[in-house]
């Protein structure tokens, strides 16, 4: 009862905050419609009549979750000060790794709610059902949540990833499955991603388009900022750690070549943009356009990514926006899962770029003789040969 009251109260605040936030707004500029991201997805749930609101719940628990994330990772820099991992900060509490906590929020988040059937995170090893007591509800949460977090104390941006299905196995035998969690990604219902940076911005998709909301700090709000993201057929950026270039096959090699000779049809050579965040780089190629690619190695023979936790929800968006995702042969949301922690190679962007990238992954296009290098060589050898002669 106590914590309904206080619900309603909350809800009032910020019913009262947003009015005057919009008065302060409308002062003296022409205001351009503000759209909640809850609001956006009430009216994505209105296009079914049969929805419970089950889903738009769960949605707006995620967005809670980020929220509480985002809240840790801007302090990240006072680590420092406030204490390092298994010491104690100033409240005498200990202070937790960000990827530990990032998870510990999301589920707590979720699943205080019990509208979940089954969650999955990379963080964890085994499947996380719905606490004792709870109800388990019809949905499949899987997420990372917080990637590229080795980068944090650098403050360079790190993301989380989440994905969201039907459950498949029966609701009346109790919590959730492996099985559930274990569906194809074309399987998805939701997905989406968020993006601790310069500003944090939240985008997801329910399979009707790509939206992007920012966060507002000062109201606490995420904001309809990039409505329907399409992405370009083709980019001019390549994202890839080069550092693993005598691991790479033979074909990623001859690709990264082919995007750095010089061809002005197809704007090459293109420029090279690597952050080793995924969710950055990824969200930046999105935007401009481009691809981005973690191969299989000779040392990782199916890559580094995960597909549940990272490859799975990224495809999708990506598809929404019109790119490309595969694994160099395969669409990556046609991929059977076998385990939760599955790798998979990564090729996913502009979709003109990742069809190229695909051709040479697959021994079926051989570099095109750079049209430059042989007069130059031939220029060389005459220089040499005058040289000789004098
Ligand atoms: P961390 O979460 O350990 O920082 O890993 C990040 C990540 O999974 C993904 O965000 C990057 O794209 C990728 O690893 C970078 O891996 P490399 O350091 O091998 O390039």
């Amino acid at each position: 009862m106590c914590a309904f009251a206080f619900a309603i109260v909350g809800e009032i605040c910020k019913f009262i905050l947003l009015k005057l936030y919009f008065q302060t707004l409308t002062k003296g500029e022409t205001m351009t419609e503000l759209i909640t991201i809850e609001r956006h997805i009430i009216e994505q749930q209105k296009r079914y009549p049969s929805a419970t609101g089950e889903f738009s719940q769960l949605l707006a628990d995620v967005t809670f979750a980020a929220k509480l994330v985002r809240r840790e990772v801007i302090r990240a820099g006072l680590v420092d000060i406030l204490g390092a991992h298994g010491s104690m900060n100033v409240q005498g509490e200990e202070v937790r790794k960000l990827d530990v906590f990032a998870n510990e929020k999301f589920i707590q988040a979720i699943g205080h709610h019990g509208r979940f059937a089954v969650m999955g995170s990379e963080e964890n090893e085994g499947i996380i059902t719905p606490p004792e007591g709870k109800a388990s509800g019809k949905y499949v949460l899987l997420f990372d949540p917080l990637d590229g977090s080795s980068n944090i104390d650098a403050n360079v941006s790190v993301g989380t990833i989440f994905s969201i299905y039907k459950r498949v196995s029966d609701p009346s035998s109790g919590p959730g499955t492996i099985q559930d969690c274990l569906q194809k990604g074309s399987q998805q219902v939701a997905a989406g991603y968020v993006i601790y940076g310069s500003s944090v911005m939240l985008v997801y998709t329910t399979g009707q388009g790509v939206h992007g909301f920012t966060l507002d700090p000062t109201i606490g709000e995420f904001l309809l900022s990039h409505e329907n993201i399409t992405t370009p057929k083709r980019g001019k950026i390549y994202s890839i750690n080069e550092g693993y270039y005598r691991y790479f096959f033979d074909g990623v090699k001859k690709y990264i070549k082919y995007l750095q000779q010089e061809d002005k049809a197809t704007h090459r050579p293109y420029s090279a943009r690597y952050i080793g965040s995924l969710v950055a780089d990824f969200h930046r190629n999105l935007l401009y356009g481009g691809i981005f690619i973690y191969p299989r190695t000779k040392k990782a023979p199916n890559g580094k990514l995960r597909l549940l936790y990272e490859a799975n929800p990224l495809a999708f968006i990506c598809e929404q926006a019109g790119g490309r995702a595969t694994d160099g042969y395969r669409r990556i949301l046609d991929i059977e899962p076998e385990e939760l922690h599955q790798r998979t190679p990564l090729f996913i962007g502009s979709e003109e770029d990742v069809k190229i990238a695909e051709e040479f992954e697959q021994g079926l296009r051989e570099l095109e003789h750079d049209t430059e290098l042989i007069p130059k060589m031939l220029a060389e050898v005459k220089k040499a040969e005058s040289l000789l002669v004098k």
